[in-house]
């Protein structure tokens, strides 16, 4: 048997796919971000590619400028959990925003994932970018970039502790003796912090993964500390090779300063990929779905990133404005990106929207060569695995048909499930109980 480094794959529900406007694409599901049929359709086809998860984005804030399919779409538990019934291998992994919401209640909604999908549940656990959020939460304020992270740090201490509540076998039901549980295996974690004051128990049983998968989706220096130390998989996404490189041997280093191993956590590029008969038709599908957007909604997309900064009161084609700290309270790794290739480049706001809005494909080509691009990124150790976000609206099945057998081909990913739970594809272990460990 080989015992290649394989690589993990999952794939993102983004809209109809493509672009903030693919939604007018001839081939686009319209109402995809409301449909379930369409979910499910994604689903089953990820899970005929034998893809480890899929993923649901969320955020808590929208206005008349924000992505058509952020106004009206599901949220992630409920979806995953419709998705649980439909589905038997399928990794299942929501954003929800620690930032807005209690420990204990979200525990007990990512045990329920884990519990009603045979151990298939994982969290993307986001701090919240947007400062509107707060005027859906009865908050004066949203809490700046530092505090955020102080506040998901300590949040996943709690939810950790209410995880372990209940040893595996805590419940014995011995209907004959009218036991139901073990008292020696319930465990109250009392928690008194800066930010939470939990006592517990969770009142839902340990759950078949332990806890679910943890992923975590912020970049900064904050963000990473984070990851590395309570995260089992970050999503990210870099432009080039180096800088994921880099990205990657930071987050592996912290994480053995951590005190845990390299391989304990599995580092996603978010990639979108576009795959044709010939360079001539990559083109062409790439023109056609970028052709959608118009350059307001483009700088309505790159506004977003800034918490929705009006971008429209400076010149198209002048240099990118300098914004001083906009977006520092915000995607504040992304908009640092942003910046820094704009200043690189010496690019105009017309350009730096259109490029945000309607990116060409990291990976594209024809199926070999979609397949090679991933194959330098893996090897050279840039990801541990890929979230592929389709570049137009029929890629995705593509990519399952005529790119995935070829990564098998070559041994570098799975031709059947190793197991039942998302850990087991992750070839993760389970994690110890830390009332018991
Ligand atoms: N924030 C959300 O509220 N919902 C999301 O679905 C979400 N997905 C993200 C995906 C990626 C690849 C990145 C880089 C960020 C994402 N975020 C999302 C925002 C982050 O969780 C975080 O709040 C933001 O990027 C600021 O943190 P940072 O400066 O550490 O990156």
């Amino acid at each position: 048997m080989s015992t290649r480094r394989q690589l993990r794959l999952g794939t993102i529900l983004h809209g109809a796919s493509g672009n903030m406007s693919a939604w007018r694409h001839p081939d686009a599901q319209a109402d995809a971000s409301i449909n379930f049929e369409f979910a499910k359709s994604v689903a089953k086809k990820a899970e005929q590619g034998k893809l480890d998860f899929i993923f649901v984005a969320d955020g808590l804030f929208i206005n008349e400028k924000s992505i058509p399919h952020f106004l009206n779409r599901f949220e992630p538990i409920t979806l995953l959990s419709a998705l649980a019934t439909v589905t038997e291998h399928l990794g299942l992994v929501g954003t929800l925003s620690t930032s807005y919401s209690e420990p204990f209640t979200v525990a007990r909604q990512f045990a329920s994932l884990d519990h009603l999908s045979g151990g298939r549940a994982g969290w993307n656990v986001v701090t919240s970018p947007l400062e509107g959020s707060a005027k859906n939460f009865s908050r004066q304020q949203h809490p700046d970039h530092a505090l955020r992270y102080r506040i998901a740090d300590e949040y996943l201490t709690v939810a950790k502790g209410l995880w372990d509540s209940w040893e595996e076998d805590a419940f014995v039901r011995d209907k004959a003796s009218g036991q139901f549980f073990d008292p020696s295996k319930l465990h109250t974690p009392d928690h008194h912090g800066d930010f939470f004051q939990v006592q517990g128990p969770l009142n839902i049983g340990r759950t078949p993964q332990g806890r679910p998968v943890l992923f975590q989706a912020g970049a900064s220096e904050d963000g990473k500390k984070l990851a590395a130390r309570h995260a089992d998989a970050i999503f990210t996404h870099h432009p080039t090779v180096e800088e994921a490189q880099a990205f990657y041997q930071d987050v592996k280093r912290q994480l053995v300063e951590n005190g845990r191993q390299p391989g304990d956590l599995h580092i996603f590029q978010g990639v979108s990929v576009i795959v044709g008969s010939s360079a001539d038709d990559v083109e062409r599908q790439y023109q056609q779905t970028a052709a959608l957007v118009s350059v307001e909604d483009a700088l309505n997309y790159l506004g977003r990133y800034f918490d929705h900064h009006d971008f429209s009161q400076y010149p198209l084609d002048g240099p990118f404005p300098a914004l001083g700290d906009i977006g520092q309270n915000s995607f504040r790794s992304t908009t640092d990106e942003i910046k820094r290739n704009a200043r690189e480049k010496a690019l105009t706001l017309r350009q730096v929207a259109l490029e945000a809005a309607t990116p060409r494909p990291l990976f594209h080509g024809t199926p070999e060569q979609v397949a090679d691009g991933l194959q330098h990124w893996f090897e050279q150790g840039a990801a541990d695995g890929f979230i592929i976000n389709g570049g137009t609206p029929v890629t995705f099945p593509h990519f399952v048909d005529q790119v995935v057998p070829l990564l098998q081909a070559r041994g570098l990913f799975r031709t059947e499930y190793p197991g039942k739970t998302l850990r087991d594809s992750f070839g993760l272990a389970q994690p110890a109980n830390q009332f018991t460990a």
